[in-house]
């Protein structure tokens, strides 16, 4: 059977590389429709066959750049099967923001957690067992420029890929506008993997991309419901920001140590 899995991560966690390694040279270099983006596609050779999309670098869903409306449209769109996020776990506080929203959606999916020889080189020390607890999905630690950690990860693609739970709470606000805005969102046409609290957070925030999706499906006195909703909590984005960010904290304070150092992550 084939499927498709989207890899997802943030600029320089190591994507080329790591698509490199899991497709051979079979893979096929074009442009995203309309623009300049290189899109990438192969096959990644294992027992269950993949076909692996290379989605453009990116820090998070919610500001929408360029390439973050590629790579949403794309996952809205197409519909890959599955995410494949490559993490740098020299810089996990930062890529983790982006894991964050990535659950959330509600897809199957597998970390890479790459660029292990340089966390271990800046003394970071990371509970792999902990963080794929915390986090739900698999975890596999990686040095995709020297091709390590590649079995593992298509072990782990193949048998353990689901998608994580939906951990975070937002504050009572937001969560009361989740709640309502889901009866709205149980009539629309959407990709049916897609989680709805999801899709509610991201209205929410006011994501272009779902919003477009969103006014295209729910009728109009729907949508000035879902207006009402969304006008009627203060600063949300930011509320939802705050969120994830402490669940982030959180996360890093129970699976990561440095070692020779203050309780800094950065730098
Ligand atoms: P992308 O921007 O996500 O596509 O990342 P690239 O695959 O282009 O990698 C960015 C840089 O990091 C390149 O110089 C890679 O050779 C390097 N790189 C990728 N993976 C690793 C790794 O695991 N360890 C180290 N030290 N470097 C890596
Ligand atoms: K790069
Ligand atoms: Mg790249």
């Amino acid at each position: 059977m084939n499927q498709t899995i989207a890899l997802v991560g943030n600029p320089n966690a190591g994507k080329t590389s790591l698509f490199n390694i899991l497709t051979g040279t079979r893979q096929y270099v074009g442009n995203w429709a309309g623009v300049t983006v290189d899109k990438k596609e192969g096959w990644v050779k294992g027992s269950r066959e993949w076909k692996m999309v290379d989605l453009p670098g990116i820090y998070s869903l919610s500001a929408q750049s360029l390439e973050e409306k590629i790579a949403l449209s794309f996952i809205l769109g197409e519909q890959p099967s599955a995410l494949l996020n490559i993490i740098d776990a020299s810089n996990l506080e930062r890529n983790l923001f982006f894991t964050a929203q990535l659950l959330e959606m509600g897809l199957p999916m597998v970390v890479a957690l790459n660029m292990m020889d340089v966390a271990d080189t800046r003394g970071f020390r990371i509970n792999k067992n902990r963080l794929e607890q915390e986090l739900g999905v698999p975890v596999v630690p990686m040095v995709a420029r020297r091709g390590e950690g590649k079995s593992s990860l298509l072990e782990r693609m193949e048998k353990d890929i689901r998608p994580g739970p939906t951990s975070i709470r937002y504050s009572g606000e937001v969560e009361d506008g989740v709640e309502a805005l889901l009866p709205f969102l149980r009539e629309m046409k959407r990709p049916s993997s897609i989680h709805l609290r999801w899709l509610a957070l991201m209205w929410l925030e006011g994501n272009e991309s779902v919003s477009a999706m969103i006014q295209e499906s729910v009728e109009n006195r729907g949508l000035l419901e879902m207006e009402r909703i969304r006008s009627g909590i203060l600063e949300a984005p930011a509320r939802i920001r705050e969120a994830r960010y402490a669940w982030v904290e959180a996360m890093m304070e129970g699976t990561v140590t440095r070692e020779g150092a203050d309780r800094s992550w950065s730098g």
